[in-house]
């Protein structure tokens, strides 16, 4: 089983800013979380970060045929991009959207999703366990299709 964890921009700054609204760990402590999770559960990961729309468009479109499932934390574009949600739709393979911050809680536009409406599921406010428990959905969603 192979998943493709997907970042947006500015993903690769968490711990440097904000930690009351994203906690204190790195980037590269998310990174270092998901192989450990990978690893633990028998599936094969790769973990991709942009600040790029076109770049993470290019991405799920690479994905078709070699993934089985898309974690995606499309970061700001959530609020904004129906190209991502365009090419979420174009590959058609399972992906759970995730927010590290309870999206639900902050301002009116962050409560907008159009990467969302190409997701089986949406986990958000979790932290980076919210990641975690993406990749078991999927997982149990993909052993039982
Ligand atoms: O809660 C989430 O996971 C978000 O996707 C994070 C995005 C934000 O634009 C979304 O509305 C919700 C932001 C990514 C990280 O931004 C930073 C800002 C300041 C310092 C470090 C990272």
């Amino acid at each position: 089983m192979k998943i493709l964890v997907i970042n947006g921009p500015n993903i690769n700054m968490l711990g440097i800013r904000e930690p009351d609204v994203y906690g204190k760990n790195t980037f590269a402590d998310l990174l270092a979380l998901l192989d450990r999770v990978a690893a633990e559960e028998n599936i094969q990961i790769e973990q991709y970060q942009s600040n790029h729309e076109g770049c993470l468009v290019d991405k799920i479109q690479e994905a078709y045929g070699r993934f089985d499932g898309i974690v995606i934390n499309p970061a700001a574009y959530t609020h904004t991009s129906v190209a991502i949600l365009d090419a979420l739709k174009a590959v058609s393979i399972p992906a759970v959207e995730v927010h590290i911050s309870d999206v639900d809680s902050r301002e009116a536009f962050r409560q907008i999703s159009y990467a969302g409406l190409a997701c089986k599921k949406t986990i958000k406010g979790l932290g980076f366990d919210g990641y975690r428990q993406a990749i078991l959905y999927l997982k149990d969603f993909l052993q039982n299709k």
